[in-house]
């Protein structure tokens, strides 16, 4: 099911014309509303005249975390308090939150992007969806809920954590569609397991994961698990939540709804655009956005754009899956190491489990040493330790070639490394730089 063809499948040329058109309405609007985008385009020596279509928008000055932050809570709102309706903060790890406002307008924009993406996993109204996404101030619970909301599913809202209660109603309910983080689902199989849980007596038939990267491997594995087909979903909080892009039934790509977020692929350092086709940083503007929208928001995911048609016949350009962040990749010896890289090998050695952590220290001398924990199968411990030490030494010799980097390996038992109901941690940087 396509939930808004005419944008869905347009030709390209009639989506950069609108969004050519909508640029100079936002740049109006922010230049109207906002004294500090006001002086920013200023001091860039952009006025609404300039932007005459949307290849004009590289004249626009970008946007980083960092704005948001020096203004908090709401420097960059574009609308007086009163027509705020709800406000959302995303889990700042430094300094302050950033602080994310919505009117009612921008509420319909958001459930009309999640009902996309939906639909583009193959939901269909009147499937009972499990939203297993913490609702807090996280945006993933609440996001969900609107878009099944919108699309005309029937939701309930469990948001993370309680699993045995979950997997009860799952089945009792009969839900058709689970919405979580992939971590999430992978340690609801694996408590589902502990207690006997008979997933065939489920009505699954698909999931809607994100909020942090996963790879093929994982999906696969959870597919199995399941028995359901899972889909990508991406967003972040700063351009309204989940439901940015997500995939389609073909999996090969997240097509990003680019009507209403604009995408562009820059280079990390200097903000110039890639060529098409190149990897990049993502950056998104928010086309018609009203309590706080961004220009050209960088946001630090490293991706590829596609804009060649797909098979589902959508023409949206499709964002590969994401392949780390430009701020949480990590650099061990001078090579830069990517979280997802390392799991992505691990998948595929037989007796690990997709549980890992990577620590990150400097020792004497100077040296970086990157320690990878890898939980594996109880058997491992009970059999002789040359099979443990046999396992490490694959492990290791893994890792080398994917990262190109030694690495030490630290085998350890189930359920060792912390299980999370959110996004799991997988990074422990003990370096002071
Ligand atoms: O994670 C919104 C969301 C909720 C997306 C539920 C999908 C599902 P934030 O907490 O602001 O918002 O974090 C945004 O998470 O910049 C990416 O680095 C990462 N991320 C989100 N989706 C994916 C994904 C939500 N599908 C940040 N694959 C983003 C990889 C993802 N990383």
């Amino acid at each position: 099911m396509i939930w808004k063809p005419e944008f869905e499948c347009a030709d390209p040329a009639d989506i950069r014309t609108l969004a050519g058109k909508r640029l100079r309405s936002l740049v109006e609007y922010v230049c109207a509303n906002n004294p500090i985008y006001r002086k920013k385009l200023a001091d860039a020596g952009v006025t609404p005249e300039k932007i005459n279509s949307i290849a004009d928008i590289v004249r626009l000055p970008v946007t980083v975390k960092d704005d948001l932050r020096d203004t908090y809570p709401f420097g960059l709102f574009c609308v007086p308090q009163k027509d705020v309706a709800e406000i959302h903060v995303s889990s700042g790890t430094t300094g302050n939150y950033t602080v994310v406002g919505y009117t009612k307008a921008d509420l319909a924009l958001w459930s009309d992007a999640v009902a996309r993406s939906l639909a583009a996993s193959g939901a269909n109204p009147g499937d009972r969806l499990q939203v297993a996404y913490g609702y807090g101030l996280f945006t993933g619970g609440l996001g969900l809920h609107y878009g099944g909301l919108e699309m005309g599913l029937s939701v309930l809202p469990m948001s993370s954590g309680q699993t045995q209660r979950q997997l009860k109603l799952m089945q009792d309910f009969n839900c058709r569609v689970l919405a979580c983080t992939p971590s999430y689902a992978l340690h609801m199989a694996e408590e589902a397991k502990e207690l006997g849980f008979d997933f065939s007596q489920t009505k699954w038939k698909i999931g809607v994961f994100g909020a942090e990267p996963w790879s093929n491997a994982m999906r696969q594995e959870i597919q199995d698990k399941w028995g359901l087909k899972a889909y990508d979903i991406y967003g972040l909080s700063e351009i309204s939540g989940p439901g940015v892009a997500n995939e389609c039934e073909y999996q090969d790509g997240l097509h990003i709804w680019w009507d209403v977020f604009y995408p562009e692929v820059l280079n990390p350092d200097t903000f110039e655009p890639v060529p098409e086709g190149e990897p990049g940083v993502l950056a998104i503007t928010t086309l018609t956005k009203q309590a706080i929208p961004l220009i050209r928001y960088v946001t630090r995911d490293v991706v590829t754009l596609n804009y060649a048609k797909c098979r589902c016949g959508r023409t949206c350009p499709r964002i590969g899956r994401v392949t780390g962040r430009t701020d949480d990749m990590i650099i061990v010896r001078g090579i830069n190491v990517f979280p997802s890289q390392i799991e992505h090998a691990l998948l595929k050695i037989e007796g690990t489990q997709p549980y890992y952590q990577l620590i990150v220290d400097r020792k004497a001398g100077g040296m970086d040493e990157l320690e990878v924990l890898v939980e594996v199968e109880q058997s491992f411990f009970s059999d002789k330790i040359s099979k443990l030490e046999a396992l490490a030494a694959t492990i290791r010799q893994k890792l080398h070639e994917a990262l190109l980097v030694h690495v030490k390996v630290t085998l350890v038992e189930p359920k060792t490394i912390e299980r999370s109901t959110g996004k799991s941690k997988r990074v422990i940087d003990r370096r002071k730089m």
